[in-house]
């Protein structure tokens, strides 16, 4: 049996409730200043997370939800700028601190770091919000424990695709047995799956309907010693909060 090697973390979702309280916050902010009258309230967002990647989110909006729209005779340009501007409203929300850590997640990275884990990002936002929320949560340093961040644009198929997790996977020269992703949507178990990586799932409020068969382990959160995790689906093998412990037995599927 292969030895677990690294952990592979999603970002949005995963590591931070991001979405609700920061991208879809951010889009709204740069829509403002574009002088657009378009607003994404909490319920549209959560049709709209349908695709991953926030570009390709402007244009299914446009395509399917606002119909009426003139779109522009450049509309890759159009959505680009407007894209821009959210990333920059959004990092800008991160640099104040508005949006903190999931239970447990601090905690696991510092045990995988000093257990000499070997960690990497897979995730479909923008490189700068990634530097971002690394910075303002785990500290200037923090984005050089992970040896890998696959991001963004790195390659054009985003989640559910497998592709990130794979280009993350070569890039580490490492097969999929040898890791593990944590996700929290189905575009992301779809995608870490599709590269047949084991994985663990914690939910959030627009993703605890998604379809989890595929998780080795579905939980409310990560939990702490003292705020253990509610398990969804799953052998937690008797523990109450993540750790390497429980990651290793999770690896090896006892
Ligand atoms: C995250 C996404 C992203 C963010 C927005 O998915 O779908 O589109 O919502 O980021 P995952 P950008 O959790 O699978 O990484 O606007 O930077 O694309
Ligand atoms: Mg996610």
């Amino acid at each position: 049996m292969a030895k677990l090697e690294a952990l592979l973390f999603d970002v949005d979702g995963t590591l931070s409730d991001t979405e609700r309280d920061g991208h879809r916050v951010a889009f709204n902010m740069a829509f403002e200043a574009a002088g657009l009258d378009w607003h994404w309230d909490e319920a549209l967002y959560g049709d709209l997370l349908s695709v991953t990647g926030g570009k390709e989110r402007i244009k299914l909006y446009c395509n399917q939800f606002n119909t009426d729209f003139e779109q522009p005779q450049d509309m890759d340009g159009f959505v680009k700028e407007l894209h821009a501007s959210k990333t920059a409203f959004y990092t800008q929300l991160l640099s104040k601190g508005k949006i903190p850590l999931r239970p447990g997640v601090e905690r696991l990275i510092h045990e995988a770091k000093a257990a000499g884990m070997r960690m990497a990002v897979v995730t479909t936002t923008t490189p700068e919000n990634v530097t971002a929320l690394l910075t303002h949560t785990l500290g200037p340093d923090s984005e050089a424990w992970f040896e890998v961040i696959a991001a963004g644009d790195i390659v054009p198929a985003k989640k559910p695709a497998p592709d990130i997790y794979e280009w993350a996977l070569q890039e580490m020269n490492l097969s999929p047995e040898e890791t593990i992703a944590f996700e929290d949507s189905a575009n992301g178990i779809l995608s870490s799956t599709g590269a047949d990586v084991r994985t663990i799932i914690t939910v959030n409020e627009y993703t605890k309907e998604d379809d989890f068969s595929q998780a080795a382990l579905v939980l409310d959160h990560l939990g702490e010693p003292d705020r253990p995790f509610a398990v969804l689906s799953g052998n937690a093998y008797g523990h109450r909060y993540m750790d390497l412990d429980l990651v290793h037995k999770i690896a090896r599927g006892e």
